[in-house]
Order: C-alpha cells, then sequence, then structure tokens
C-alpha cells in the first residue's frame, strides 16, 4: 500500500495547496453576494439567477457559509418572494446582518402595484429560517429606485440603511431593525461625491430597460449596489459605478454615517467578467480583507446568468482601497477542514456534475450526480494518524453508483470506492461505509468523484447528504 504523508500546514497552506476558485458556487448561479461575519465564520447571501430569460429573472435568495473561505456549505433557500405577500416579481439584491442575537435580512422585490421595495425578513439565526417581520414593505415611495438595500449598526448604536438605483437614499433604521424614523433622505451626487453625475431615469416601472445609463467622459457616476460600512473610524460606500456602458465597483468614504462622501476612484474596472453589472460587498475575516463581486464566467451564465467571485485584497496605509483585478484562482484557504466530523456534502469548494436540492427532513443534499462528476473539498487536515473508514449518507432508487475518494487531483490516490446499493429510493437514506484502503495522514484537497457502472452516462446516479471519516 501506498502511504501518502503531509506534513501539517497551519500558517503555510498557501504555499503547497492552490487557491480556491472563482466563481465560488458552481452549483446554482448566485448573483448579488453581499457577506457577512458570524462567529468565525462568513455567510454569503446572493440571489438567484436563472439563465435564459434577457432580464433578471429572479425568485428566491440563498445563503452559503464558510470558516475557510473556499470550502462554502449551501444552506438553501430560506427566503423567495412568496415569503413576502407584497412581492410579486424581481427577487434583487438583498444584505443580511446581525443585531442583539437576531438576523435582519434587507431585501427588494417588486409590489403588486408594479414599484420595487424594500422589505425585512427576520430569523434567529444566520441561515433561519426567516419569515417577513412586518407583513409589508419597509420602504415603498412609488418609486423603481427602491433597490438594492445595504444596512449598518455604528458604534453609538444607530442604523443606517442606504439604497437606490441611479438615486442614493438613506433613512436611520430604528432599534428594532425594522423600522425607521425620519425623512427618507436623498444623497446629493456630484463629481465631488461619487465621481460624476448621470442622466436621471424617468420613474416609469420597467425602466431598467431603458438603454445603459452614460457616465460623462472619463468620469464615473453612482449606478446601484451600495455597499455600507465603517473601518477604523472611516466610512465606505462602496457602489456601482460607471465606464464605457459597463458596470464598475468604485468607492467613496466619509468622515460620518452620513456624508458628506468624497469620492476615492474605481476598486474594479474594465474586467472580463462577461456581466453588465457586478454587484460588490466587503468584510475583514481572519484578519485579511476581501471583496465579493459577481461575474458572468459559470458555463452558461453571462449578464442575466450571474455568479458570486472573492478576491482578497489589502488596504493602503491611509484605509484606501487599492485596484482589484478578478482572478479565476479567487482566495486561499484561511483554515482547515476536519474530516473525522460530519461534513455536509453541500461543502464544496469546486464541483461539476451534480448540483443541489432541499427537503424539509434532509435539509440540502447534493443531487443530480452524473458520471464524471465530482466535489473537491480543500485543505482537510487527516492529522498525524491516518483514518480507517470513510462512511456517507446515500439514497438511490438505482443502483450502479460509485463513489470513489481520492485526494490531490481527480485522478489522485484512492483512499476507498464505495458501491452505491438501492436503499431504497431517492430519499431512503442509508449509511454506507469501506476500509481506507491507503493510509493518509496531513492536509489534503479530498474529491468525492462519481462514477457509474454499465450505466448510459447521463443517468442520475445517487443522493448525497454528508461524509465523515474515522480513525
Ligand atoms: O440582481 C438584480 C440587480 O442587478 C441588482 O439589484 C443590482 O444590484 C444588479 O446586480
Amino acid at each position: 500500500m501506498k502511504r501518502i504523508l503531509a506534513a501539517s500546514l497551519a500558517g503555510c497552506l498557501s504555499a503547497f495547496y492552490a487557491g480556491g476558485q472563482n466563481p465560488v458556487v458552481q452549483t446554482n448561479y448566485t448573483p448579488d453576494p453581499a457577506p457577512m461575519v458570524y462567529k468565525g465564520r462568513v455567510y454569503m447571501y446572493t440571489g438567484d439567477d436563472i439563465p435564459g430569460f434577457d432580464f433578471y429573472y429572479m425568485t428566491k435568495w440563498r445563503v452559503y457559509s464558510s470558516e475557510d473561505m473556499v470550502n462554502w456549505t449551501d444552506h438553501g433557500v430560506p427566503i423567495a418572494l412568496e415569503s413576502f405577500s407584497w412581492a410579486r416579481d424581481r427577487a434583487w439584491a438583498a444584505q443580511c446582518l446581525e443585531r442583539n442575537g437576531k438576523f435582519y435580512w434587507y431585501i427588494c422585490a417588486q409590489t403588486v402595484d408594479n414599484n420595487m421595495a424594500i422589505g425585512v425578513a427576520v430569523a434567529d439565526s444566520p441561515a433561519g429560517p426567516f419569515k417577513d417581520a412586518i407583513g409589508k414593505p419597509l420602504v415603498t415611495t412609488g418609486s423603481w429606485s427602491n433597490i438594492d438595500p445595504t444596512a449598518y449598526v455604528d458604534d453609538d448604536g444607530q442604523a443606517y440603511m442606504y439604497w437606490g438605483n441611479g438615486s442614493l437614499y438613506y433613512v436611520k433604521l430604528n432599534k428594532d431593525m425594522i423600522s425607521y424614523s425620519g425623512d427618507i433622505v436623498e444623497v446629493p451626487q456630484t463629481m465631488e461625491t461619487f465621481g460624476g453625475i448621470r442622466r436621471p431615469r424617468n420613474n416609469n416601472n420597467n425602466n431598467r430597460n431603458q438603454p445603459t445609463p452614460q457616465a460623462q467622459p472619463n468620469k464615473d457616476m453612482y449606478v446601484e449596489g451600495p455597499w455600507f460600512y465603517k473601518r477604523n473610524g472611516i466610512y465606505y460606500q462602496m457602489f456601482a459605478g460607471m465606464e464605457k456602458g459597463k458596470e464598475t465597483l468604485s468607492y467613496s468614504t466619509g468622515k460620518t454615517a452620513v456624508g458628506p462622501w468624497n469620492y476615492q476612484g474605481r476598486i474594479m474596472v474594465d474586467q472580463p467578467t462577461n456581466s453588465f453589472t457586478n454587484h460588490g460587498g466587503i468584510i475583514d475575516f481572519k484578519g485579511r480583507s476581501y471583496l465579493f463581486y459577481h461575474t458572468g464566467l459559470l458555463k452558461g451564465g453571462g449578464s442575466y446568468g450571474r455568479s458570486s467571485a472573492i478576491e482578497e485584497f489589502k488596504y493602503n496605509a491611509d484605509g484606501t482601497i487599492p485596484q482589484i483585478s478578478m482572478t479565476k484562482e479567487g482566495v486561499q484557504p484561511v483554515g482547515t477542514l476536519n474530516p473525522y466530523n460530519r461534513v455536509e456534502a453541500e461543502t464544496i469548494a469546486w464541483s461539476e456534475k451534480c448540483t443541489t436540492s432541499e427537503m424539509a427532513k434532509t435539509g440540502v443534499y447534493i443531487s443530480g450526480i452524473r458520471s464524471g462528476g465530482y466535489i473537491k473539498v480543500q485543505a482537510v487536515d487527516f492529522g498525524n494518524a491516518a483514518p480507517k473508514s470513510f462512511s456517507a449518507s446515500v439514497a438511490a432508487g438505482l443502483d450502479g453508483g460509485i463513489l470513489e475518494v481520492r485526494v490531490d487531483s481527480i485522478g489522485g490516490s484512492r483512499l476507498a470506492a464505495v458501491k452505491i446499493p438501492r436503499t431504497g429510493g431517492w430519499q431512503n437514506w442509508k449509511t454506507v461505509t469501506e476500509t481506507v484502503v491507503t493510509p493518509v495522514t496531513g492536509v489534503h484537497d479530498v474529491y468525492l468523484v462519481f462514477k457509474g457502472e454499465n450505466i448510459t452516462a447521463g443517468r442520475e446516479l445517487f443522493n448525497f447528504d454528508y461524509w465523515m471519516f474515522k480513525k
């Protein structure tokens, strides 16, 4: 038997392992990423694009989380248009934040009277279950501009919510986070505040279909997608700007939560994203800074099939943000994964030929598994003693599927091969266990490889809920 050894790599993972890959989710289209850090994990709230409609046809919102920035666990679809009795269409950009142990997910959607409005759902945990907190829109002014809410609780406890397409607005949220006091304030847009001005939209309901707004030559402008936060005493307002008819990510800073804003420049511009929009979010996590944005680069994607991507960056000493280029490689792991705890099969660094589904009893699981597909899980730490067995929870109405466990590449050393039996139905879950035939220690990428035995390549093989090793 071949023995695979690897040094334990805490602190020097990047020297040994290829980075994560963009886009970070391959099982669904995940536009408008909004990251949130909570108790050692990053939660990424996204929309859900349905390509093929030549418009932003979106009906639900998704949640993913990671504690290492490369393996993302799919938490499914906690809210959809039907969660809001007043919503009819356009489940567009949203952001979730925590206050006093509750999670407030600010969303926007089209109302039954054909305007866009902002709503808020509330939950006791970051992945829900969420419910409409007030049973009606939080902001509804009869305007198409009511999209893309972003919220932040300042150090003095005052919370703010900004939003807007074309125009930028804010309100002061009350402590309950589901109501506001005072007027809606429109933020002045000038060369000094947002780098330029745009021609105003007329306020009909479908005016997103108007020609692309243009900035003045060599100038920027606020388009949409604000991302409001504070860091080291500086308030930041990142937004989708515009250059040559395509969105940029640009930003302004201020000394107070309500400005005045000073335009600082572009963060991401002229990148081959294969998407008109780019919608960004920024967080610090485990001492590093990350830009989240979306591209149309997932297979089958484009301007209406967008997917989340992440880049790491470093602020300049004065708090300004450097220009950032998109990469295919994405970011490096900032932790390792313990394979001796139950690992949800929907915890993925990269995957092919499979997707995710959700059932009330099982939660999220891997479905649509086809021969030739695989799930890669990055930076898995086997420790100093090799595991003896591998178990997986699977369900299959038919036999013929094989789950191979390999390390370091799809064709890398095989630790186990599990023949998946008929379990009595596609929702009849059974735990199958195999001996690990190749000892492995240290940190490795694990590949869960799907194969079929004597079946046509396109047939679904089995459903897959979770896995773990035992020593
Ligand atoms: O996803 C629909 C819309 O496209 C969002 O609300 C905007 O920010 C842009 O990304």
